[in-house]
């Protein structure tokens, strides 16, 4: 049988980087997987969905009004599992991350040996991310090592992919952000967590919606309400997406 891969893209404004996205995700990398994009645009005011569905998306979820980065990696995961994906992947539209390294990036879910796996910038390469950001993703990854009592060497990745299981069972508790929340979320239940060496470049285009106070003030009081909610663990399905064949 094979297994549905959908490829999610959050995207607000990227009109000048999603269609190089799009184009670099492999197609086919594997006989028996197939590969979907969905495009999760958060009421772009320019040419994003275009430029997205002549780049070759197969699926657009359009929200009127911008909602929020949490709120649309929440979408495209119950959008994932509504269009019958048995692996969601989710990659930002600003061609930051390596979409060619997708078949990595699932390798694990498919082989049993994960549920969630993140593209990991630190076990890879970087190039051009400045000093005050390594320092924010050193913090807020050495704090999700903390609580969880489990090393991360990026929690912060814009690169991730979920098995069928970790899709249903994920909740991301604010709309502004998911990065830290959705890891304690999915590890607290008992997901098996693996990272994948990705090589990262910071972006060229478009604009980044970071800003320093915003995110600090958002993020840090929703880890907080995460860790305080009470999680049921999982029994989690070890092999519930592994393949017949070697990968091709
Ligand atoms: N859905 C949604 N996506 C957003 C929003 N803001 C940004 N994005 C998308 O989320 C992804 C990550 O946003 P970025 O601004 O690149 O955040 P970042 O990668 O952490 O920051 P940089 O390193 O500066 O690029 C990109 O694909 C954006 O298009 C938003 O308000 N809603
Ligand atoms: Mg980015």
């Amino acid at each position: 049988m094979k297994q549905k891969i959908i490829v999610f893209l959050p995207a607000h404004n990227e009109e000048e980087a999603i269609g190089t996205v799009i184009q670099k995700i492999p197609r086919h990398f594997h006989p028996n997987v197939e590969v979907k994009v969905l495009v999760v645009d958060d009421g772009s005011t320019d040419r994003t969905v275009e430029v997205a569905k002549a780049a070759g998306a197969d699926y657009i979820y359009q929200n009127e009004q911008n909602k929020g980065l949490g709120a649309a990696v929440r979408t495209g995961l119950q959008q994932c599992l509504q269009l019958g994906a048995d692996i969601g992947v989710m990659i930002d539209a600003d061609n930051e991350y390596p979409a060619e390294q997708i078949p990595d990036l699932v390798a694990p879910i498919l082989n049993g040996e994960a549920d969630y796996t993140m593209g990991s910038r630190f076990l890879g390469t970087i190039k051009g991310m400045k000093w005050h950001r390594r320092l924010g993703n050193y913090f807020f990854t050495l704090l999700q090592s903390i609580l969880l009592k489990t090393w991360i060497y990026d929690g912060q990745s814009g690169m991730r992919a979920f098995s069928k299981q970790a899709m249903e069972h994920a909740e991301i508790i604010h709309d502004y952000n998911y990065a830290q929340v959705l890891t304690l979320n999915l590890v607290r239940k008992g997901f098996r967590l693996k990272e994948v060496p990705i090589s990262y470049q910071v972006r060229t285009t478009g604009k980044s919606f970071i800003k320093f106070q915003a995110y600090l003030s958002r993020v840090i009081p929703a880890i907080w309400k995460e860790m305080r909610r009470p999680v049921q663990k999982v029994v989690v399905n070890e092999q519930a997406h592994k393949l017949k064949t070697a990968r091709s």
